[in-house]
């Protein structure tokens, strides 16, 4: 049966998150696995020193400045529908990476991804995370580890041992989660990567985690679409948050585009 953005939505919101099972296509699938090989290849990417990061764990961030299929990750229409209904359709990329877990990496320290913003029980939430699996996810290989319903209690303490649950779920699914779930990567017991693109979002009204505005040209922005230029931080959040000499900063530095909305400014309207 087909699950519907509001059965997913209510999932949310009793228990912090949901799967979107193969969501992804195939070929999309592929391609951003072969794209990550190379950009990880050319970057030199090599695993961190630190719990938090992983020492058996490579990442790559800020994808969108890499060209590639790497823009068809945040508007991809089944869960932007889902971070939609949970943050609002003003919602902006907070960051776009890669984490391979590697063969015996350990689990990483629970977290929630609002840990860092100094918000009490954000109603709504802050942050909207999502986890694309781009191998199947596994208990033994690292699947993401969740603490059911947490997003509703205060924040966890970092490193604190927890009862968690591993979100299985095979190649090409998409796990959800409410930013203030507690939750972190998994071990990885087996000889191979566990690969997963962390896309994750937050609220119109708060910084974003990567510096979307600096760490991708606007010349690559002026490639996006009307939807991902907004998503980048280019519109206007209310008509007031994030204007230039009440003008968006797409208006300012990207030539116009069809089905781009033109923000008007919230003062011009009263
Ligand atoms: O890799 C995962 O499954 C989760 C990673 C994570 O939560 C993080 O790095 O903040």
């Amino acid at each position: 049966m087909t699950r519907t953005t509001q059965d997913h939505l209510d999932e949310i919101a009793a228990q912090g998150f949901t799967v979107l099972e193969r969501v992804v296509p195939d070929d999309l699938c592929d391609d951003l696995l072969a794209d990550l090989s190379r950009l990880e290849r050319e970057l030199g990417a090599a695993p961190a020193d630190n719990s938090f990061e992983g020492r058996r764990t490579t990442r790559v961030y800020n994808l969108l400045a890499h060209g590639g299929r790497w823009p068809e990750v945040p508007v991809l229409d089944p869960v932007l529908a889902v971070v939609d209904g949970v943050l609002d359709d003003g919602c902006l990329v907070s960051s776009l990476s890669s984490v391979r877990i590697g063969p015996g990496e350990s689990a990483q320290p629970v977290h929630s991804d609002d840990q860092l913003y100094p918000v009490v029980d954000p109603d709504p939430p802050v942050v909207c995370n999502t986890m694309w699996a781009l191998t199947d996810f596994t208990a033994d290989n690292g699947a993401t580890r969740l603490v059911p319903g947490s997003h509703r209690g205060p924040k966890p303490e970092y490193g604190g041992r927890y009862e968690t649950v591993p979100a299985e779920m095979p190649r090409g699914s998409v796990l959800v989660w409410h930013g203030r779930l507690w939750h972190g990567g998994g071990a990885n017991t087996t000889g191979q990567d566990r690969v997963g693109i962390a896309m994750n979002y937050c609220a119109g009204w708060v910084r974003q985690q990567e510096n979307q505005q600096l760490g991708v040209p606007p010349a690559t922005v002026a490639a996006f679409g009307p939807r991902l230029r907004r998503l980048m931080g280019y519109g206007v959040y209310l008509g007031l948050i994030g204007h230039v000499d009440k003008r968006s900063a797409e208006q300012v530095l990207l030539p116009p585009q069809d089905g781009s909305p033109d923000d008007g400014i919230v003062w011009d309207a009263t």
